[in-house]
């Protein structure tokens, strides 16, 4: 498919307020940045990155009607509400942009809960969305330089990080979370067995 990426652009920046904006410019030259170090798809990178956020600034009421007439996960209305634009963005995406790519799609999808068996793309996506340069949270130092050299440990540090948060302020944690931050440890063992 030939991307109108000006359009795409243009339509992303329509949805939200600057400021987020300028968080979403910080993920593209983030993501693009560690595809290019990871061996990454530098191009899907961007344009996942582009349009993680899309529905962010969406209304609650909207995207709790997507997801229950449009057949996305009901289980994520019992959780934070932070969970929800995640979803809701890769189907709208994917109906106002005709954007197919199952990969991209998946690593929009997944960038706010990780997931089991996370794609390089979905791991490239999700860590720039914690250490783009306008990100300042206890911690982002460290889990920035861990992503110097090491993906899925500089990951996995992002995740623990908001485990604790979860954890710190009595909220629910989307089981989800926690097995992606698991299965990232798994990954890694397995990495460093293969040299
Ligand atoms: O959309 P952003 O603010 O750029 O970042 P994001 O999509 O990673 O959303 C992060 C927020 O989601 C963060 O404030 C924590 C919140 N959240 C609430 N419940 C959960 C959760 N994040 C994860 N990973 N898992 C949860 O169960
Ligand atoms: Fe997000
Ligand atoms: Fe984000």
């Amino acid at each position: 498919m030939k991307l109108d990426w000006d359009k795409l652009r243009e339509a992303t920046k329509g949805q939200m307020p600057e400021k987020r904006w300028k968080h979403t410019l910080g993920v593209v030259e983030t993501a693009i940045s560690l595809a290019n170090r990871f061996g990454g798809n530098a191009e899907k990178a961007e344009l996942a990155a582009l349009l993680h956020d899309y529905s962010k600034a969406w209304q609650t009421d909207r995207m709790e009607r997507i997801i229950r007439e449009e057949g996305l996960s009901e289980e994520l209305l019992y959780f934070d509400k932070e969970l929800w634009h995640a979803h809701v963005g890769a189907w709208a995406v994917e109906k106002e942009h005709g954007i197919d790519d199952p990969e991209v799609l998946d690593a929009i999808r997944y960038h706010t809960s990780g997931r089991v068996g996370m794609t390089l793309l979905d791991r490239i996506v999700c860590l720039a969305d914690y250490i783009e340069p306008g990100r300042d949270f206890p911690g982002v130092n460290k889990i920035r330089k861990l992503a110097e050299h090491q993906l899925e440990e500089a990951l996995t540090a992002g995740f623990d990080s908001t485990i604790s948060l979860l954890l710190e302020k009595g909220k629910r944690i989307l089981p989800l979370t926690v097995m992606a931050r698991n299965d990232l440890i798994r990954l890694r063992k397995e990495q460093n067995k293969g040299g």
